[in-house]
């Protein structure tokens, strides 16, 4: 059995037993579908475009119609694309979990939908959704269904400019959101990072919280981050193989009772 193989089952073996799972996922676990994380040197949208032109309020006042046409193009590459077989695999974890009465928090700084079109039900979105957006004005909120994308800007109807619910750098994050996270993190007895660099607070910070109050602590990535050599385990690897192979463990030692 190689290092990784261990290390997955022991991880199974841990979600078996914990009593309250949070799992914090980041833009590694869409990237098997096909959508581009922010960070890789290479393929990431960071290395293309400027956060500050595009992901702060100030960039959005300064030109709506670039960061629109951005968040246009961003969501229609959301919605074309499909969950992978990690998304998949999270969603059996929470079943399971449920069946079992267990607790189980799924807090994503993903924006695109895609834990919740995979099957997730209990989805904490940090940095908001790309799926509904917000007059400027009013704050009123609209699905992308019932906005028009034929021009950009797009003028809200009360005189404001439509803007997507994402947060951005600088913005707070959603209130009901933070509470929700606070709340799973302070009772949990496992977490797992997935998918993220670990890098943009204050999710970054969500790991010593759960430490702090005891809990086990994971991480699947498929890279090193600043987490790895903090964490009890790691695995290295993507996202969409690992978890499934984790749900595999998971259903071998749920079936034998062990
Ligand atoms: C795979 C894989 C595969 C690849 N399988 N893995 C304290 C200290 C310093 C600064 C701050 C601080 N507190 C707040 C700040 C400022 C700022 C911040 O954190 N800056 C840091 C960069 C230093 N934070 C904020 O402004 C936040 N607001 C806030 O805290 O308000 C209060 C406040 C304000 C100001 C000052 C102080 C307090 C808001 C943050 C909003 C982040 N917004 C974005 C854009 C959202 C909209 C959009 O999508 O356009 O959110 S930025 C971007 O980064 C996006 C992501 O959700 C976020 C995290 O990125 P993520 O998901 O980790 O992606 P990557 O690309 O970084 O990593 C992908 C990982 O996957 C890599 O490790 C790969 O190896 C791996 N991978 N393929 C598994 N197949």
């Amino acid at each position: 059995m190689t290092t990784s193989e261990q290390a997955v089952r022991e991880i199974a073996a841990w979600i078996r037993d914990a009593r309250s799972i949070v799992v914090l996922t980041g833009a590694g676990v869409s990237a098997e579908s096909g959508l581009s994380t922010f960070r890789d040197p290479e393929e990431g949208l960071w290395s293309k475009y400027d956060p500050m032109e595009l992901a702060t309020i100030d960039a959005f006042n300064a030109n709506p119609e670039l960061v629109t046409r951005w968040y246009h193009w961003r969501f229609t590459r959301a919605i074309d694309v499909e969950p992978n077989p990690g998304h998949h695999a999270l969603a059996q974890i929470e079943r399971l979990k449920h069946q079992h009465d267990s607790g189980f928090t799924l807090i994503t700084q993903n924006i695109d939908g895609l834990h919740q079109r995979g099957g997730s039900s209990n989805v904490v979105e940090i940095h908001g959704t790309i799926l509904t957006w917000r007059c400027t004005k009013t704050g009123a909120e609209r699905p992308l269904s019932e906005i028009e994308f034929d021009q950009f800007p797009i003028p809200s109807d009360t005189g404001g400019l439509m803007r997507p619910c994402v947060v951005w750098f600088g913005e707070q994050l959603p209130e009901s959101a933070i509470r929700a996270s606070f709340e799973a993190l302070s009772d949990c007895d496992l977490f797992m990072s997935i998918g993220t660099s670990a890098t943009v607070q204050p999710a970054a910070s969500f790991i010593e919280v759960a430490r702090e109050n005891g809990a086990r602590t994971v991480e699947i990535n498929r890279d090193p981050t600043p987490i790895t050599d903090e964490v009890d385990l790691t695995v290295l690897g993507p996202s969409g193989l690992v978890l499934p192979e984790i749900m595999d463990a998971l259903r071998e030692l749920d079936g034998s009772g062990q």
